[in-house]
């Protein structure tokens, strides 16, 4: 928090010493900031993968074909030939635009966006620049993207078309996987020519068909600038620059921004700078595979939606329809659960701003301004079993605190220091999370309550942790909070833990974690440009102190540590605090 306050400190001098472009700043920010608005209130969206690919659904000649299942035509290596033949069957009948729409607008979602043309090549739009697409290669004789805008239009859902501009298997000139590394296509028929002929001759043509025909789109998203050259980008921009309230994201060319940022399978431990949204499955495929069971609770899905909106972004949650058209029944049902929350619950994620806690052991917080003050949105995952809901360091006037489902029911509250103490009943009204509204007067602050230095330690709770997952890869996932918090099923060495606390005073500190591991393992221990090798030794299947060896802090401003395991020696670590101990 402090570090942003700082990053906006400077900003602010910038701006302040530069009168010249004032003037020109705030009116384009201002302008971005219209352009945005929408999005920004929407936090929740659809995303939809949806093609040919929906016909093997992970299995090819009959072996399963691992990855995800919109890239088995990569994966499998399938000659472009035989990849076509799945045209003569592509024909989904039971495909009902409306129902589509009807259920994104029942589970809370203000915006679908689907793909209108992914990797493979194939368009799921009449095109007129290219007979590879639904209507003219297949016998399913209807435009589905054309009926899904017609429905977005009369259940008032924004619309978006996701289109893979550089990745095109099916084309000489497109690119693919391993372009960029100098190997070749895998099918030997498919005879190179330039990208710029893919690029004028079909991606150009098809994202004109799709801005000039689909009503207008809100969201063109690209995706894999994978082999991209600035040419292209910037032939493919100037169809975009003629819809100047249309939204784009930051896939288009490296490293062009776009309008918003898109972390793509994990959710980024702390709010950006910037707009951003997560894109997440459900499941592990964006496109329908068949036996991939893998699939998030509707609680999971529910809170990872607060706990994006707490910081900020927004979630453009996928589905994977099946090759008749269907959505899957378990993308069905979560939907329909995270509705179930959202009808109640709405308020507290539409057109919220992100918390402005640094962490709340409990869940997450987030706010909106009220004509007379603030709304904190007190997103309680974890009800308080001693019947006590900490709110630490609030500077406020109260007004009220209530339950959002039934604002009758009011909380009674007291100040405890600078904490606010609000009487939590012992039951639990959602045991997924329970919304408690905080009503403040104007004015409102809030102090940190970063970890520092008390009785000669800085405890740094698991709970504290900022977990840096990787995209694709095994997730470390933190359960229950405070001291009973603990980050589990830490297994892949890509995941990293950090911890941001307040060197209150410089001198040496022992450095301590309460851990469980598997087999011996070593992580490397950074703080600022100070770094070392540690090495938790096997714990027998119970939680020990391992000492990490010792640290010096010399200057006493905000800090930010982390552990990150060693590749070669690392086995599965759980983990409940790091402490740091004044020698
Ligand atoms: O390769 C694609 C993948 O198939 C999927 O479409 C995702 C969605 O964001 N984007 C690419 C990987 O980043």
């Amino acid at each position: 928090m402090k570090q942003l306050g700082l990053f906006f400190g400077i900003l602010f001098l910038i701006l302040s010493c530069a009168p010249k472009n004032q003037e020109q700043k705030d009116e384009a920010t201002l302008k971005q900031d219209a352009k945005m608005e929408w999005w920004r209130d929407a936090r929740f969206g659809m995303f939809v993968h949806w093609g040919l690919y929906a016909i093997p659904a992970g299995e090819w000649k009959g072996k399963e074909i691992p990855g995800i299942s919109e890239w088995i035509m990569a994966r499998a290596e399938i000659p472009v030939k035989d990849y076509e033949k799945l045209t003569e069957e592509f024909n989904p009948v039971k495909y009902n635009a409306e129902e589509w729409v009807k259920l994104a607008k029942f589970a809370g979602m203000k915006y679908i966006v689907i793909t209108s043309k992914h990797h493979d090549g194939f368009a799921m739009f009449h095109s007129k620049a290219s007979p590879y697409n639904i209507v003219d290669a297949t016998p399913f004789d209807r435009d589905p993207l054309k009926e899904l805008a017609d429905a977005c239009e009369k259940y008032g859902i924004r619309l978006g078309f996701y289109y893979s501009q550089a990745q095109d298997w099916h084309e000489p000139g497109g690119t693919y996987y391993n372009i960029e590394q100098g190997e070749p296509h895998w099918d030997p028929d498919l005879k190179r020519e330039p990208l710029m002929n893919y690029i004028n001759g079909k991606a150009v043509p098809q994202v004109k068909e799709i801005l000039e025909n689909y009503g207008g789109l809100d969201i063109l998203w690209w995706d894999t600038p994978r082999g991209m050259t600035e040419e292209a980008a910037k032939a493919l921009q100037a169809e975009v620059d003629k819809y100047p309230e249309m939204l784009t994201n930051n896939r288009l060319y490296r490293p062009w921004p776009g309008d918003f940022s898109t972390p793509e399978q994990h959710v980024p431990p702390t709010g950006l700078d910037y707009d951003w949204e997560v894109c997440m499955t459900m499941n592990t495929s964006w496109g329908y595979k068949k036996n991939d069971d893998n699939w998030k609770s509707s609680e999971s899905l529910i809170r990872m939606l607060v706990d994006i909106a707490s910081k900020g972004g927004n979630l453009l949650l996928n589905v994977g329809p099946t090759a008749e058209g269907l959505i899957p029944e378990p993308s069905v049902e979560r939907l329909k659960e995270i509705g179930q929350w959202m009808q109640k619950n709405g308020e507290s994620v539409y057109g919220t701003s992100a918390s402005p806690f640094f962490k709340l052991p409990w869940g997450r917080c987030t706010t909106k301004e009220a004509e007379s003050g603030n709304l904190l949105y007190l997103h309680v995952f974890d009800w308080p079993r001693d019947g006590v809901l900490r709110v630490p360091g609030l500077d406020a006037r109260i007004k009220d605190v209530y339950l959002l489902t039934n604002k009758k029911q009011k909380f009674s509250y007291k100040f405890e220091g600078e904490d606010l103490l609000i009487h939590a009943p012992s039951v639990i009204f959602d045991p997924i999370n329970t919304v408690v509204v905080v009503k403040t007067g104007k004015k409102m602050e809030i102090t940190s309550n970063m970890p520092s230095l008390k009785d000669g330690k800085i405890l740094m709770p698991a709970d504290f942790a900022d977990i840096h997952n990787p995209g694709y890869g095994t997730h470390a996932v933190l359960s229950g909070s405070g001291t009973e918090s603990v980050i589990q099923n830490w297994v892949d060495h890509r995941a990293r833990l950090e911890w941001m606390f307040n060197a209150a005073e410089a001198g040496n500190y022992r450095m301590e974690v309460l851990v469980k591991a598997e087999k011996s393992s070593k992580l490397n221990v950074k703080m600022g440009d100070k770094s070392l090798e540690a090495e938790i030794p096997a714990t027998n299947d119970k939680f020990e102190i391992v000492n990490l060896g010792e640290i010096e802090i010399n200057e006493t401003d905000d800090k930010i540590i982390s552990l990150t395991p060693v590749q070669e020696n690392w086995g599965n670590v759980g983990l409940m605090y790091l402490e740091l101990i004044k020698i």
